[in-house]
């Protein structure tokens, strides 16, 4: 039986993905509240493809609890946060769950960290707390997940994933136990290089992302449409450039490369520049509302609207989102006012927030998209007398503004 521990957006797909293909499996979360939700029969967040997954999971017997399971097989999917001080990974919730896993664990079980943690972690927090126990037997494995929010079930299937471990034997076992459902290549290889990969992964998207907010702001100081640039520069066959927005948000892109400006501050130069620019962004976008704000001749700021809070289109996780930073700043200034409005965030999370797109619109004279959901998309007519301000470039006309 595996007990998957820590029930959030990467833990519970993959306890349901798992259940789905024959493995017997427990989840186990602290949150009494999210445990509870489970068991009434709902899932805890919105994702194409969940609801029927944990449907198929339920039929098949998956169970939820507080409580941590006898077994050996252990999954921890706990958050890991980074100090806002010293960049570091913040390694306590991997911590804490081995620690209670050391309590129950059966001998020589396998313990598999799924959480993002940077290179060297493993070995300095967790394996002195299983030495501290004595439980010297324990296997450890680190297995980083690679699914993007918003496509996550497609991509628990079909990407490809690393397995690191002390022993090449149970690194292939539990490879294995992975290849239940999961149809990508599965390459076993040691502790440290998983770390780095999983860490190295996303600070490349960080670095391509700061790059294209670079090259919107030197476009924006010159009045070059840099959405038109990168589209001709990507012509070329080896050039790739991503897109330029309002900032980057979620709980991956803009966290996890701060791991290795915390471990090697003198040598992650161009990934600390890269992740300043993107936390610059949301400053940038706000500038760019008091610019247009002037040209308009708009003196009242509570008639702008921002249109979304999520941190990326189509998902309802607020995580870093740059919305909340850009609002966090205003308030910074002392300057409030903007409202805001998401299709996908039903509860009030901010002030000024509104629940319907029509009384939103409303309340409104300029639209800040900072957030390119569907529902914008499909309903552009509607923003036809409003001044716009598009972060991501989803109206090319020619009264529209970017950033
Ligand atoms: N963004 C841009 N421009 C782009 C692409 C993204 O500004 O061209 C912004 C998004 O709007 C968002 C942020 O970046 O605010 C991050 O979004 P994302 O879609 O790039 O990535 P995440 O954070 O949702 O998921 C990433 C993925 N990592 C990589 O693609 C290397 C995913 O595969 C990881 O599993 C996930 O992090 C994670 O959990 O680590």
């Amino acid at each position: 039986m595996v007990n998957v521990i820590g029930l959030g957006y990467i833990g519970l797909p993959t306890a349901l993905m798992m259940a789905s293909h024959g493995v017997e499996v427990v989840g186990t979360d602290c949150n009494k509240e999210l445990v509870a939700t489970l068991n009434a029969g709902q899932t805890t967040f919105r994702e194409d493809g969940l609801d029927e997954l944990f449907q198929g999971a339920v039929k098949a017997g998956i169970k939820f609890t507080t409580e941590y399971q006898m077994t050996d097989t252990y999954i921890i999917s706990v958050p890991t946060p980074y100090d806002k001080f010293s960049k570091k990974v913040d390694a306590c919730y991997v911590v804490g769950a081995v620690q209670d896993v050391m309590k129950v664990a059966s001998q020589r079980a396998t313990l598999v960290i799924e959480s993002t943690v940077s290179p060297g972690t493993i070995e300095k927090f967790v394996r002195p707390v299983i030495t501290g126990a004595n439980r010297t037997d324990i296997q450890l494995v680190h297995a980083p997940e690679r699914i993007i929010p918003g496509n996550m079930v497609y991509e628990l299937l079909h990407n490809n994933r690393t397995i690191g471990a002390d022993d090449k034997v149970i690194g292939k076992a539990v490879a294995k136990l992975y290849a239940s459902f999961c149809q990508g290549e599965i390459v076993v290889t040691d502790v440290k290089t998983a770390e780095m990969t999983k860490v190295v992964e996303n600070t490349f998207r960080a670095v391509n992302i700061a790059f294209a907010n670079e090259l919107a702001k030197i476009c924006r100081h010159d009045n070059m449409d840099v959405y038109e640039i990168i589209k001709i520069c990507n012509m070329h066959p080896r050039v790739n450039i991503l897109q330029p927005g309002p900032g980057v948000g979620g709980h991956c892109i803009s966290v996890d490369p701060w791991f290795l400006v915390g471990d090697y501050p003198s040598l992650a130069r161009v990934i600390d520049e890269s992740m300043k620019t993107n936390d610059g962004m949301p400053d940038f976008v706000l500038n760019r509302i008091y610019e247009i704000m002037k040209e308009k001749s708009m003196k009242n700021i509570s008639r702008v609207g921002l249109y979304g809070l999520a941190y990326k289109e189509n998902v309802d996780d607020m995580r870093e989102s740059p919305t909340l930073q850009l609002l966090e700043s205003q308030e910074r200034h002392l300057a409030t006012g903007l409202k805001v409005y998401d299709p996908f965030i039903k509860k009030d999370v901010v002030k000024n927030q509104y629940h319907s797109l029509e009384k939103f619109l409303d309340a409104v004279d300029m639209v800040v998209i900072m957030v390119g959901h569907n529902e914008i998309k499909e309903n552009v007519e509607k923003l036809k007398d409003k001044v716009i301000l598009d972060c991501h470039n989803i109206i090319r006309k020619p009264n529209v503004y970017h950033i």
